[in-house]
């Protein structure tokens, strides 16, 4: 017995001499961390990243370096794939769409279920409470650290052929639309013809005519010049809007110290204020000069009464049902409550 005990101790001893001096090191930071977002620099979403890099980059006096690569360049395009990347480490850091990830993390869907947010104010009753902390608890169980919320924008619908007022308007059309069952769902209720593909493959497919229309928010279509490529029809219809979520790899997190997780995390939630602002303006109330530069480019743009929209609401009611159940009932049922009780 006494010779079984000093055996284990012996192992005992043996095995902290040989984890300490790796458990004890302080984790080497990289030169240079990675941070992946689907367009460029110039449009709100890029404008948001670079906010938060430079912020941390200033703040950390650059133990923390971030390069941005715009085009999910780091996953080759393919959008719905950079949830994964970001998980295994491919990808450091991202500004993603809650719509590319929904693949991963279903609670995501919620934001593109048809018509759930009617106006600013119910998308930031979500984000910013206590549903948004719920799905910041899915993300991270999913193995990935969110730390902000930010905003790619309502999305809106254009198409190359004519103006778009009503569900009957649709039929046949042939639409881009992101790799999103819910979004298949949605346009095949409407009587499009809806196809996925990626926003790297979308662009010369719109050029082309091999698509007839697509759907993003009014800053893509401007940001990306959509008129010039024959999308001249251009409808307001706030069926979704798209929030972004400001993350870091697990690992990458847990080899900075408490100090620099908080730099990083405030940062994110400053850029994230910032760049929500950004992406809103120039589209409602006073200021709808980003709306009248697209409409001095030749563009029809396409407002709907109550009466019009209610219709797409009736029109897609099947696809709210179906996804409800899919999402989980009881965070759509919190979502609809936090909605009802927003303030305006
Ligand atoms: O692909 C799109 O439509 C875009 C750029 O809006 C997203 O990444 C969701």
């Amino acid at each position: 017995m006494k010779l079984l005990r000093s055996f284990c101790a012996g192992l005992l001893a043996i095995s902290a001499a040989a984890l300490a001096p790796q458990a004890l090191a302080a984790p080497a930071y990289k030169s240079e961390y990675k941070l992946s977002i689907v367009v460029g620099t110039s449009f709100p979403w890029g404008q948001g990243a670079t906010i938060w890099s430079d912020l941390v980059r200033e703040r950390t006096a650059g133990r923390i370096n971030i390069k941005i690569y715009p085009g999910t360049s780091l996953v080759q395009g393919d959008q719905t794939r950079e949830f994964t990347a970001i998980r295994q480490g491919v990808i450091d850091m991202a500004v993603g769409s809650t719509i590319n990830w929904s693949p991963q993390v279903r609670a995501l869907n919620l934001f593109s279920m048809p018509f759930l947010m009617p106006d600013y104010a119910a998308v930031d009753a979500l984000t910013q409470g206590e549903v948004g902390k719920q799905i910041f608890g899915l993300i991270e169980k999913a193995g990935v650290v969110p730390l902000a919320w930010g905003e790619n924008g309502y999305r809106q619908l254009s198409n190359a052929k004519h103006e778009i007022r009503k569900p009957e308007d649709l039929k046949g059309l042939k639409l881009r639309v992101v790799g999103s069952p819910l979004y298949i769902d949605t346009f095949t209720a409407l009587g499009a013809n809806p196809t996925q593909m990626s926003w790297a493959d979308a662009q010369p497919a719109l050029a082309s005519g091999a698509v007839d229309g697509q759907e993003n928010p009014v800053s893509i279509y401007n940001g990306s010049k959509l008129y010039s490529v024959g999308q001249k029809y251009l409808t307001l219809w706030n069926y979704v809007n798209d929030p972004l979520v400001f993350v870091v790899n697990r690992d990458v997190w847990n080899s900075w110290t408490p100090e620099d997780q908080a730099i990083v995390r405030q940062a994110a939630i400053d850029a994230g204020q910032q760049e929500i602002a950004i992406a809103r303006k120039g589209m409602s109330g006073a200021d709808r000069s980003l709306l009248e530069g697209i409409q001095a480019n030749g563009v029809t743009i396409t407002e709907l009464t109550p009466a019009e929209h209610d219709a797409f609401v009736a029109a897609t009611k099947s696809v709210y049902d179906k996804w409800k159940k899919q999402i989980g009932e009881s965070l759509v049922d919190e979502a609809e409550k936090a909605i009802a009780a927003r303030k305006r």
